[in-house]
């Protein structure tokens, strides 16, 4: 999208009410919403629709998908990776959505627990962990950690039961694990991976997210961001506009170093994504009040 087509510095949208860069305007994003990372993920739930009433793929990496599930209208929006990217896709959704939101992320994760490749975790929190930069570069900063473990965000206590329930009528209930993940700021350093490249210091980072967070089972790099923009997003009677959950695709399983194979992620897509359409579509969307699970810290 052109730059000088862009009306405003604050919040930039086009002459035709487009964002800037998930390049949604209203009418184009349902309420309900999916949101993975993989573009592959997103064309494969999609063909579950009985219709698809929009598709659009946006200058920098954005898909969005709507269509139509039991007669409701659903978005599912591939967004990439990262905390800027979901940052990008809550927001700007947002933007030109009216009324209530809720939002599933159908992502993929790491297993710090007994869930292994091909199981679901269902994170019923999530918290950050965040490369403490100046430790590594200023040397009167040394003697403070590393990494910045945060506390935990609960998802919607009651979307989280109702989308347990169902991945487990659909995967089995032995492939569904449910507890804290962890959302690192890089893939590589603060999700522990060790290297010889740079200077990471993360030899123990997993023990002491464990330590501080007893129910840790993954790490991805999402699902924070929506945890935490979906409380403090501002609806009606200052109650969350927003409400939001993750199943997480276990990919890798740290502990063993063992990866999913494309047979078993292609089965975790099939099996669940009926499971998320059907919970979104029993949600009701005006009772909007925030259902917390795990509660803060
Ligand atoms: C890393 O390979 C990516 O996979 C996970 C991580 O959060 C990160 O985005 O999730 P997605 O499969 O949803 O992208």
């Amino acid at each position: 999208m052109p730059i000088h087509e862009m009306k405003s510095a604050n919040f930039p949208i086009d002459a035709e009410g487009r964002t800037y860069h998930v390049e949604c305007k209203r009418g184009d994003i349902a309420n309900r919403v999916i949101t993975v990372g993989d573009p592959a993920r997103a064309r494969a739930m999609a063909t579950k629709f009985e219709k698809t009433v929009f598709q659009h793929s946006s200058h920098r990496g954005f898909l969005i998908i709507t269509g139509i599930y039991k007669k409701v209208p659903i978005t599912i929006v591939s967004i990439g990776m990262g905390l800027s990217m979901m940052d990008f896709f809550v927001r700007e959704t947002r933007a030109v959505v009216d009324g209530p939101m809720v939002i599933i992320r159908f992502g993929s994760c790491g297993s710090i627990c007994s869930a292994v490749p091909g199981d679901i975790i269902v994170a019923d929190s999530s918290y950050g962990i965040i490369r403490n930069y100046d430790h590594f570069t200023n040397p009167a900063k040394k003697s403070d950690p590393a990494y910045i473990i945060t506390d935990k965000v609960a998802a919607d206590a009651r979307l989280t039961e109702k989308l347990e329930t169902k991945l487990a009528e659909s995967m089995g209930k032995e492939h569904i694990v449910k507890g804290s993940n962890g959302c690192a700021d890089s893939f590589y350093s603060s999700q522990g991976r060790l290297g010889s490249d740079f200077v990471d210091e993360n030899e123990t980072l997993i023990s002491e997210l464990k330590e501080k967070h007893t129910d840790a089972v993954s790490l991805e790099m999402e699902a924070h961001m929506l945890y935490h923009l979906a409380a403090t997003s501002i609806g009606p009677d200052n109650t969350p506009s927003i409400r939001a959950t993750c199943a997480l695709i276990v990919y890798a399983d740290r502990s063993g170093d063992k990866f999913i194979t494309p047979e078993q992620a292609n089965s975790a897509v099939i099996h669940c994504t009926n499971a998320i359409f059907d919970t979104l579509v029993e949600e009701d969307l005006d009772e909007q009040a925030l259902h917390p699970t795990a509660g803060s810290g």
